[in-house]
């Protein structure tokens, strides 16, 4: 009986998994680089390094806003960074190549925070201070949730590196929100994936601002949010984390 109650809730589990997406290969230019893969990484014994910050076992979501696991994933804070870095000029898109995503997880994506990396990205959590500023967001349009429209886009989203950033090391920290539960307190999910990027070029901006964990708010009306109340409410939504940072160029 004890194995086959233990057999069930592995089946469950399983089920949680296998609902949502990871990111396990992004692109820059004509490049595909390694990202995470849930499916082999964890269990790969020296543990191989990646520009996409690490995950424990799976793709679940995050929803307590104050646990260091929103700086850059589910069981990241646990994990050492890799020494390793994707470089990108200042101005060029990384794309985030999602193996999946449900329809139906209502709620913004394309969500793109970055935080300058103090010193090497291999020794820098991010998860203190306020380095993070924002470069990009989605929410409702034409109809469709950001997040949807990560479904329908091949599992794709395109990432517009800012041209005036200062080079150097950065965290870009990619995230989905999906509020099909956020009636309730507490009832948001968030996915958010780190990677590692070395950018090359640019200028000498040099934002910062805001924190993970410390922006999000469990009872901010962008995060405690009733998809199900009709387009136009909809159409008035703001994602959390307030608007892109000023002076970026695109
Ligand atoms: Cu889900």
């Amino acid at each position: 009986m004890k194995f086959l109650s233990t057999l069930a809730a592995l089946a469950l589990v399983t089920m949680e998994v296998s609902a949502h997406g990871y990111v396990p290969q992004i692109k820059i230019g004509n490049q595909y680089i390694a990202g995470w893969d849930i499916t082999k990484d964890p269990y790969s014994n020296p543990r191989p390094s990646r520009v996409v910050r690490g995950t424990k076992l799976d793709s679940g979501f995050i929803s307590d806003v104050t646990s260091k696991d929103i700086t850059c994933s589910i069981g990241n804070s646990a994990l050492p960074p890799a020494p390793i870095t994707a470089t990108v000029a200042a101005g060029q898109t990384v794309s985030m190549l999602w193996n999946t995503w449900p329809l139906g997880h209502y709620g913004p994506g394309d969500m793109n925070y970055m935080a300058k990396c103090q010193g090497s990205c291999s020794s820098f959590k991010g998860d203190s201070g306020s380095p993070w500023f924002k470069i990009s967001q989605q929410a409702f349009s034409n109809g469709v949730w950001a997040a949807d429209e990560v479904a329908r886009n091949n599992f794709t989203s395109v990432v517009t590196i800012p041209k005036n950033i200062a080079p150097g090391e950065y965290l870009l920290r990619h995230e989905i929100l999906a509020l099909h539960s956020g009636s309730s307190l507490g009832g948001a999910q968030f996915y958010p994936v780190c990677v590692q990027l070395t950018v090359t070029g640019g200028g000498s901006l040099a934002p910062s601002g805001l924190s993970f964990p410390g922006t999000y708010k469990q009872n901010d009306p962008s995060i405690l949010f009733n998809v199900y109340q009709g387009d136009a409410v909809n159409q008035k939504y703001a994602p959390p984390g307030g608007p892109v940072a000023s002076g970026l160029q695109f």
